[in-house]
């Protein structure tokens, strides 16, 4: 990449498709049509598109026509996966059948998480092409972007192609697995690695030093939670085990903040 371009990181969106688009015109990346302004800036969105809110299906299709647009023009627009599209492609794929043991369905973690049946409807076989080949990592400069404030992506690999490598396999298989999505979901649904009193900074290192980047820059955990407040309370992202991570998820569907953060990020 080159270092010269802006970069920006979106947190987790739950389908709230205008105050994306909102977000985005007040970080000059859309213009009030909500098309691609952002000229040579490189965006990456941190998955969670659906779930918990009225659009995500909407949400995705903006991301890939911002990302169409971008590459028009001399931009750059991709997105991580969150737990929450593997919860949906799951769902898509296998419905409510169990596991092997009959513990686990798709069908019950998508009721529980907030799934929602127009998102269902509205998927089209593009929308499934793009969403089963969407990378979980990437390093953009020396920021290591992932969705989850976990250290379980070492379980798929030690580089970040290796680990984008194995999560694609696994969604586009011809015979798909229940078991190896279902791993995908759990993993990816983990939480709280970094902020560990104890060992947070030594996991922390652990992603840096294995995958590279001085940051982990990542969504899915609300940063109110951390801070013990509302999410309306949020005001920017939250970096953490001494400056190795940075939370970006505002917490959109409790009424929190659209993060839209450029980096590196000055807290
Ligand atoms: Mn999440």
């Amino acid at each position: 990449m080159d270092e010269t371009r802006p970069l920006y990181v979106v947190g987790d969106i739950h389908g709230h498709r205008a105050e994306l688009r909102d977000a985005l015109q007040q970080a000059g990346l859309v213009d009030a049509a909500g098309d691609w302004s952002g000229v040579d800036a490189d965006v990456w969105f941190l998955g969670d598109f659906v779930d918990r809110g009225p659009d995500g299906v909407g949400v995705i299709d903006d991301v890939m026509r911002l990302q169409r647009q971008a590459r028009e023009s001399v931009g750059r627009v991709d997105a991580v996966l969150g737990n929450h599209e593997v919860l949906l492609l799951g769902y898509h794929q296998f419905g409510n059948a169990a596991d092997a043991a009959g513990v686990h369905s798709f069908g019950l973690s998508w009721l529980r998480n907030g799934g929602q049946q127009s998102d269902q409807d509205a998927l089209t076989d593009e929308h499934l092409a793009w969403l089963t080949t969407r990378p979980a990592m990437a390093r953009a400069g020396d920021h290591l972007l992932v969705h989850s404030d976990t250290v379980r992506y070492l379980e798929w690999g030690r580089t970040i192609e290796d680990v984008n490598a194995v999560v694609t396999e696994r969604l586009t298989a011809d015979e798909p697995d229940l078991e190896l999505w279902f791993d995908l979901w759990r993993n990816l649904t983990a939480r709280g690695s970094f902020h560990h009193d104890e060992d947070g900074v030594d996991q922390a290192e652990l992603m840096l030093s294995t995958f590279g980047g001085r940051q982990i820059v990542h969504g899915h955990t609300i940063i109110a939670a951390w801070l013990g407040v509302d999410a309306p309370a949020v005001t920017g992202p939250l970096s953490y085990a001494g400056g190795r991570a940075l939370g970006v998820d505002g917490g959109l569907y409790e009424g929190g903040p659209c993060l839209v953060v450029p980096l590196p990020y000055d807290s």
